[in-house]
Parts: C-alpha cells; sequence; structure tokens
C-alpha cells in the first residue's frame, strides 16, 4: 500500500518565515492534489523547545549557519525556527489537513536535532513512524514538503534502512541549497530510492 508522508510543510520553511526555503510555499497546492491519490497520508512537525541545540543562539559566539560538532554529529546552527505552539510551527495556511491520518513532532529533544521523520540524528530513538507505517500496512513511501536535502532526504534515507520503498516527488519539495540537493539526488538514487515529478504518477491507472 503506498502513503505519502509530508515532511515539514510548516510557516518557518516557507518565505518569511525563520528558516525560509525559496519558493517553499509553490509546493503546497501540488501537495494538497497529490493527497487524492493516496489512502493513507501522514506528516512531520519540526518541533523544537525553546533554546533547542541546532539554534545559534543557544551557543555563544556562534553564528547561523556555521557548523558544530553536537555530539557525535555535524550539527549546522539554524535560526530559531519551529519553536513549540509557534506560529511559525504551524503548517502552512493553504495545506490541506483534512486527509493527515497521524503527525510525528520530532526535534523535541533540546540536545539533539531530528532532520528524519523516522530517528533523531545519531538514531538514539525512533519517532513511532516506521511502526506505525508498518501496521498500517504502507509499503511504498512518497516523500514531499520541506526541505529538500535536510528533512525529506534524510527520511527518504532512513525509509530506506527500514525496508520501505522510497520516492521523492520533486515538483512537490524544495531546497535551501541547490548544489546540496544534487548531492542528495544522487545519494537517493544510489540507495536506490526513486525521484519522480507528480505528473509521472499514474495510480488510477
Ligand atoms: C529542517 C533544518 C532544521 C527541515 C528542520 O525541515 O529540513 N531543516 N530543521
Ligand atoms: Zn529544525
Amino acid at each position: 500500500m503506498k502513503a505519502l508522508v509530508l515532511i515539514d510543510v510548516q510557516n518557518d520553511f516557507m518565505p518569511g518565515g525563520a528558516l525560509a526555503v525559496p519558493e517553499g510555499d509553490e509546493i503546497v497546492p501540488v501537495i494538497n492534489k497529490l493527497q487524492q491519490d493516496f489512502e493513507l497520508v501522514i506528516a512531520t512537525q519540526d518541533w523544537h523547545p525553546e533554546g533547542h541545540a541546532s539554534f545559534a543562539s543557544s551557543h555563544l559566539g556562534k553564528k547561523e549557519f556555521e557548523s558544530i560538532k553536537l555530539g557525535k554529529t555535524d550539527q549546522v546552527l539554524w535560526p530559531d525556527h519551529c519553536v513549540q505552539n509557534t506560529k511559525g510551527a504551524e503548517f502552512h495556511t493553504g495545506l490541506e489537513t483534512s486527509r493527515i491520518e497521524a503527525i510525528f513532532r520530532k526535534g523535541t529533544n533540546p540536545e539533539i536535532d531530528s532532520y528524519s521523520g523516522f530517528y533523531d540524528n545519531e538514531h538514539l530513538k525512533s519517532t513511532g513512524l516506521s511502526g506505525y507505517l508498518k501496521e498500517k500496512g504502507a509499503t511504498e513511501l512518497y516523500f514531499c514538503g520541506l526541505a529538500a536535502e535536510f528533512c525529506v532526504y534524510f527520511s527518504i534515507k532512513d525509509a530506506l534502512a527500514e525496508g520501505f520503498s522510497a520516492t521523492l516527488i520533486e515538483d512537490a519539495t524544495r531546497a535551501l541549497d541547490e548544489s546540496e540537493f544534487e548531492k542528495a539526488r544522487k545519494d537517493i538514487l544510489k540507495r536506490n530510492g526513486k525521484i519522480l515529478s507528480s505528473g509521472d504518477l499514474n495510480f488510477k491507472g
């Protein structure tokens, strides 16, 4: 069974938001239309406590978009974004949400970041998404949302490692940085993930 996974379609990743992805809002109508073709739709939500370790503001003397070692992983330091219960953390108002069956929140641990919807960046804790999808009988996952080379890419890598098939819907995502996204695309294909455009999906035959 196919499931559509919406990654972080939140105000802070939209133009004007705290961590804006260029043209991020252009994917919203594409995602709304896509949902009609799926039996199961789920979403993730970046959901940080104030003072989260991924925020540059939490590290004295560090600048936004600088990289530091956090635990065992390289951590990009972001502007404060998707703080729990703020407008920036809400889904884009244009997003159709009535068909979203479950929302998986991530990045809630103050000490560690979580790009993937499945695990934190050190793979210490699961969000429960993998078990949920398996219990529902989903085997083929389709990914859209923001940002393409971070949370979408990391979610796809984990999905493939969990034994799902994974397809990136390329017109339903946007990247912070095109050259990083290009590397991510190559890696997705190398891992046997697929990349398609929404127009190529032809489920109704
Ligand atoms: C994201 C950076 C920090 C994302 C989340 O949704 O891609 N990127 N937090
Ligand atoms: Zn975040």
